[in-house]
């Protein structure tokens, strides 16, 4: 093993007798030079999220982006929000998958403009997707845009989108183990909603014990414990959200 590194290299050159030397040492341009492209890659990202941001302001729109493990429950709280709220407050979505339009066709069905971002193979958004897609939206002034990311706990949460918050979804069906073993969704995000909490009654979930370990590694995330087919909990997701559209 190398001791300068620690890396299993076997393949060394004597330098002088001096202690051996391994490529990648004399290599400058190795590891180093992958995280200075990922800094740039991000900072690129967040000029753009600026942006979008900024857009969003002038025009008082209050974005959200959802982040979950495919299958939480994202759209499925989407279309029951728009039922519940949309005739109070405009609400538009922008659905970001890897293939097909179903989450799109599932949100305009409710009567709401939708635009489906299809990342192929990218595991998450980036905000010039969102920068793209915000062209195509309309969006009415003192509304709601809610942005429902690819299903992946991971990924997302390294990208900011222009939003003004984030919200996690995490489901009881999952485990009662995601926020300890996905820690950096909740470190990202403002909100948790645990959903599915219908299926309470038939699962072994501790759901104070989620929410403890939540707040361990987040003290100050709003917790919300809801079920998007049964309407559980749901208003006061809904209080939280008006108390923060300008008035
Ligand atoms: N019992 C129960 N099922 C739910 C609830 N919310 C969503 N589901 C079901 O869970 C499944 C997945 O819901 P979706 O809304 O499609 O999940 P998603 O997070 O949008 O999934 P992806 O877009 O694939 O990441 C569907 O069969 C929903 O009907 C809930 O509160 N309770
Ligand atoms: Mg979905």
């Amino acid at each position: 093993m190398c001791q300068d590194c620690g890396c299993l290299e076997t393949d060394v050159t004597m330098i002088d007798g001096e202690k051996p030397l391994h490529d990648h040492h004399k290599n400058p341009l190795s590891q180093p030079r992958e995280i200075s492209l990922k800094k740039n890659i991000l900072h690129k990202n967040d000029e753009i999220a600026r942006h979008n941001r900024e857009h969003l302001n002038r025009e008082d729109v209050f974005c959200l982006n959802l982040i979950s493990a495919p299958g939480s429950g994202k759209t499925a709280l989407l279309e029951r929000l728009i039922r519940d709220l949309g005739q109070e407050i405009p609400i538009s979505v922008i659905e970001g998958d890897l293939q097909t339009q179903m989450d799109a066709e599932r949100i305009r069905s409710t009567g709401v403009k939708a635009v489906q971002i299809n990342t192929g193979s990218a595991c998450h958004l980036d905000a010039e997707m969102i920068h793209k897609a915000l062209h195509q939206l309309e969006l009415p002034r003192k509304s709601l845009l809610f942005i429902e990311n690819v299903g992946n706990m991971v990924c997302p949460t390294a990208f900011d989108l222009g939003e003004h918050k984030k919200i996690a979804v995490i489901s009881c069906a999952e485990g009662e183990d995601k926020p300890a073993k996905y820690p950096d969704l909740i470190l990202v995000s403002d909100v948790l909603l645990i959903n599915k909490t219908d299926l309470l009654p038939y699962l072994d979930y501790d759901l104070a014990k989620t929410k403890a370990a939540a707040l361990k590694i987040k003290p100050q995330i709003k917790i919300f414990t809801v079920s998007a087919t049964k309407g559980f909990g749901l208003t006061a997701f809904y209080d939280w959200l008006k108390s923060n559209l300008q008035p």
